[in-house]
């Protein structure tokens, strides 16, 4: 194999990935540990740290975790020094973590939407200056955001989760501005609609065994008529951490199926005998 694909390598990097005993963090930390990597990562419990440490064991990554809530500017101030006394100081910083509340906009408390500005926007804020003083440093750093279709398009109920996800997108667009002069390229991941834990509850059969609503419409949104894998994600969050996308900076790289292509077709004409995925089990 040529010299080229050297370029997508992440040999000896430390990658930081926030919020990552499951769902897309672990799918992004595991594609990182095997294109060389050295994982850290943080989750809110020990409970879930030691859940997170254990996958990446079964999967024969030594990763350094330990509890660290991205919303508590001290604990991620420790955790960042920790990690760059005990492993090294931080190439990619993927901030991962997020949580959604789907409640009415009239029905939501300001405790709830603080709740959910605090972990998607703020937390991506904290983790970020954490690290920017040792990776202005350093140079040839990513920092990569877990931006959303609700970057771009709003639904009922996600109000809150929105305007994150939204101000993540031009939290992204200003550190590329402002850190850009020290070779740091801040991008951000949007996914479509993955199968994981967060998604979950839009896709519980109905208690007559029948898809959900939300289910079905979102198929009839996308082109292939699935939900995303984890797995579907592991080649962009590499790509976007590797010396390969150096030159792309303050950019959503949307990873959708075509959901932001396709006006959709009636959820009434698809033909479940034709899905071709979900099996919940795999959406770990
Ligand atoms: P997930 O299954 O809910 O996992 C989120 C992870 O973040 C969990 O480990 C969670 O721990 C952790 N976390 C939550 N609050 C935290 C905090 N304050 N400090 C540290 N860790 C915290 O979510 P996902 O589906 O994997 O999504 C990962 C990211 O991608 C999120 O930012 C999400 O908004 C975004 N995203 C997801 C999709 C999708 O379709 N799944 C699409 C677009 C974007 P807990 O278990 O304690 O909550
Ligand atoms: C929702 C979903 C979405 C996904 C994702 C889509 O309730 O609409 O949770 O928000 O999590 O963000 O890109």
């Amino acid at each position: 194999m040529g010299d080229f694909l050297k370029n997508f390598s992440l040999e000896g990097k430390v990658a930081w990935i926030t919020g990552a005993s499951y769902g897309l963090g672990l799918a992004y930390a595991v594609a990182y540990a095997e294109s060389g990597a050295k994982i850290v990562f943080n989750d809110i419990n020990q409970e879930l740290v030691d859940k997170g440490m254990a996958e990446y064991k079964k999967r024969g990554i030594e990763a350094y975790g330990a509890v660290c809530d991205v919303t508590k500017e001290d604990q991620v101030q420790k955790f960042v020094a920790d990690v760059e006394a005990k492993v090294g100081t931080i190439d990619i910083l993927v901030n991962n973590a997020g949580i959604i509340k789907r409640i009415p906009m009239h029905e939501m408390s300001v405790e709830q939407w603080n709740q959910v500005i605090d972990v998607d926007l703020t937390g991506p804020f904290i983790c970020s200056k954490a690290g920017l003083p040792a990776m202005m440093k350093k140079g040839s750093v990513k920092i990569i955001n877990a931006c959303s279709m609700m970057s771009e398009f709003g639904r009922e109920t996600v109000s809150a989760y929105a305007a994150a996800k939204g101000g993540l997108k031009m939290l992204t667009r200003n550190i590329c501005s402002e850190y850009g002069q020290y070779n740091i390229q801040c991008n951000a991941i949007g996914p479509g609609y993955i199968a994981t834990p967060q998604t979950a509850p839009l896709r519980e059969k109905q208690a007559d065994g029948s898809m959900h609503p939300f289910d079905r419409f979102i198929r009839s949104k996308t082109p292939a008529q699935r939900w995303g894998k984890t797995e579907d994600l592991m080649g962009l969050a590499v790509f976007l951490a590797s010396p390969a996308s150096d030159f792309i900076n303050g950019q959503v790289v949307y990873i959708d199926g075509g959901i932001s292509a396709y006006i959709g077709q009636d959820p009434g004409n698809l033909d479940p005998s034709k899905f071709t995925d979900i099996d919940e089990s795999q959406a770990q």
